[in-house]
């Protein structure tokens, strides 16, 4: 489970976060379950070099995040993160705020690898953030949703509420920010917050089917691909257009594997397979 039989590298991680390596998949796990996998200082300055490590692990194709035990995780730290932080000189509270803005946005929304949210349990308020800047999420059925902030008397910060905002309806946002109330993994899914939702006994094999898919596809391809889908959801048609055909070109450029000579070769000439049915065959 630790270290993949080829690699001697050590295996990154933390005192509040495990990562496993499994053929290709780097499951990242979230790990104070005695805390609900709340958020504190700690995690979020282990997070971000964990972060960059996998970056440029070729033990990581593709990378999971989920939370150890019953939880995803209960948001922020009240009390590490919050009570703790305002006693503090308003730079040092401005440091700790980006630390956690740090890797929950910035790093993750901006990831050259597949990210795939894996929500098994608790999920509120600070932890939609994380959630939201990865590419997919499954959910299981059972787990708990809550903009929980009403509930102790702040506004969702931290980007929740843009985070929400991007995945979720006007109506259904502004329902839940202004009434804290939880939600399923059943209601998450049919809201778009997450892409699918399974019964949490299926969520682990139906998480890694969706990485193991992922990991057939053309990684450089991949990473172009979702990197454009993010910043042209921003940007206006004539922009798009322009930003588009360059990514188009540094994807290709980029490709130590030819995937589109391949494809093409693979279905005009030796008509091997159909792209509209699934991939070309890598490794040829
Ligand atoms: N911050 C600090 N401590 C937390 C947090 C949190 N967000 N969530 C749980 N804990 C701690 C509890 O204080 C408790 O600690 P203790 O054992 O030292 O007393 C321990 O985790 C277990 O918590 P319980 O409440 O006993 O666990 P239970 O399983 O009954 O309930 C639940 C789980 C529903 C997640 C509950 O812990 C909870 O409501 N947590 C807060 C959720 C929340 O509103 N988070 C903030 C969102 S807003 C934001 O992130 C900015
Ligand atoms: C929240 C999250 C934050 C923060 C303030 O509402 C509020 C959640 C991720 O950091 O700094």
């Amino acid at each position: 489970m630790s270290t993949s039989p080829r690699s001697e590298k050590p295996v990154p991680g933390g005192k509040t976060v495990k990562v496993e390596f499994d053929a290709g998949i780097a499951w990242v796990t979230l790990n104070r379950p005695e805390k609900r996998n709340a958020v504190n200082p700690t995690m979020n300055n282990e997070m971000l070099p964990i972060l960059d490590a996998l970056e440029l692990d070729d033990r990581c194709g593709v990378l999971v995040l989920t939370g150890a035990g019953e939880s995803f995780s209960a948001g922020m730290d009240l009390k590490e993160y919050f009570r703790e932080v305002d006693r503090e000189p308003a730079l040092k509270q401005a440091q700790v705020r980006r630390a956690a803005y740090a890797w929950m946005w910035r790093r993750l929304i901006n990831y050259p690898k597949p990210t795939i949210a894996m929500v098994n349990g608790w999920c509120f308020g600070g932890a939609f953030t994380p959630l939201v800047a990865c590419d997919l999420a499954i959910a299981a059925d059972e787990a708990q949703f809550g903009l929980s902030e009403i509930n102790w008397g702040i506004i969702p910060a931290g980007n929740v509420t843009r985070a929400v905002a991007q995945v979720m309806n006007h109506r259904d946002s502004l329902y839940y920010i202004m009434t804290g109330d939880t939600f399923d993994g059943k209601q998450a899914a049919e809201m778009g917050l997450v892409n699918k939702s399974v019964p949490r006994a299926q969520l682990r094999a139906e998480t890694e089917a969706l990485a193991r898919k992922l990991l057939q596809r053309n990684p450089t391809v991949l990473r172009h691909a979702k990197t454009a889908f993010k910043v042209v959801r921003d940007l206006d048609w004539d922009t798009s257009e322009t930003f588009l055909s360059a990514m188009a070109v540094s994807s290709r450029a980029s490709d130590p594997e030819r995937g589109r000579q391949k494809g093409m070769g693979q279905f005009l000439d030796e008509k091997s397979y159909r792209p509209g049915l699934g991939p070309y065959r890598r490794g040829e």
